[in-house]
């Protein structure tokens, strides 16, 4: 990177995806409110009871597998923002996201780190292999790498497991000039402990885009509030417009 260049980190959380049909999980009548985390997103529960952790991700994954699940505006607004800043050469930007579904590819980000993984993926337990799933899933099929039957459980991240890419997050958090928040509650660990890293560097912009405070809102330079399809597109015209804010 050059002095020129500016790279932007954007990390999402569900209320991006919320006006697109998805439930977030700590909103009223979320997710976390019709289920327990400890019953469906933990190993101890896909040990203790494989089949109802394999159905609450197949109930997740059938819409999206149904193309009844679209990007919105905001998704598109962040494919963009990361088209038009490189084309002008102006760095890059990267989407860190907590979600699982598939709305930033479908919009056409190209830099996507899935750091809770992929709903529309599987994992071999017995070999790592990790293969595409557009079914639901259950625990007839057997890995085509190493052949394993019962082996093939949801490729996300559960509570108590290490979210993934993690050296690579780090690393572009530790030379952005811009930290954008979007759609978390930030009570989520590590991804809600982003802001906090980046701001050990005092020239890192950071901005929450929100429905409402986050856990960590003090944390930010600047807040806006309301459903993301509002802000987002707007913030996204301003930055191609008019560069990175300044802190000072
Ligand atoms: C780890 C994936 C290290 C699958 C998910 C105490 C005890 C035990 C553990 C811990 C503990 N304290 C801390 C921990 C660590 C734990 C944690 O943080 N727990 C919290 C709950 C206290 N974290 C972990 O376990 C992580 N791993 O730390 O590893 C380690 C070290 C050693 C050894 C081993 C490991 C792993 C966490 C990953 C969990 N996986 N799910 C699935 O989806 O089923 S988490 C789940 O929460 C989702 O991934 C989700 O993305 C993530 C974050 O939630 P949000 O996206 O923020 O969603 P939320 O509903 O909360 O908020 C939505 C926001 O959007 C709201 O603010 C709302 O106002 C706003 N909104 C709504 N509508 C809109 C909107 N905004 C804009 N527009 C709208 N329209």
């Amino acid at each position: 990177m050059d002095d020129t260049q500016w790279e932007i980190v954007i990390l999402t959380g569900a209320g991006i995806s919320q006006e697109s049909g998805l439930d977030t999980f700590r909103d009223k009548g979320g997710i976390w409110s019709k289920v327990n985390i400890e019953d469906v997103a933990t190993p101890n529960a896909y040990q203790k009871h494989p089949k109802r952790v394999q159905e609450f991700y197949n109930a997740r994954r059938r819409p999206l597998i149904e193309g009844l699940i679209k990007p919105n505006a905001a998704h598109n607004a962040l494919a963009r923002l990361e088209k038009e800043w490189s084309s002008e050469n102006r760095g890059k930007v990267t989407i860190v996201t907590q979600n699982i579904d598939n709305l930033h590819e479908m919009a056409g980000s190209k830099n996507l780190i899935h750091m809770h993984g992929e709903i529309l993926k599987a994992r071999c337990q017995k070999c790592g292999n990790i293969l595409i799933c557009n079914t639901d899933l259950g625990f007839e099929e057997v890995c085509p790498e190493c052949t394993g039957k019962d082996v093939l459980r949801p490729h996300v991240v559960w509570f108590g497991e290490m979210p993934l890419e993690m050296d690579h997050i780090y690393a572009l958090l530790e030379k952005c000039a811009l930290f954008i928040s979007i759609g978390t509650s930030g009570n989520v660990y590590p991804a809600a402990g982003f802001v906090q890293f980046v701001g050990v560097n005092l020239n890192v912009y950071k901005i929450e885009l929100n429905l409402e405070p986050s856990e960590g809102a003090t944390l930010f330079d600047e807040a806006r509030y309301g459903a993301a399809t509002d802000p987002i597109p707007l913030f996204v015209e301003e930055l191609l417009l008019n560069g990175i804010p300044s802190r000072n």
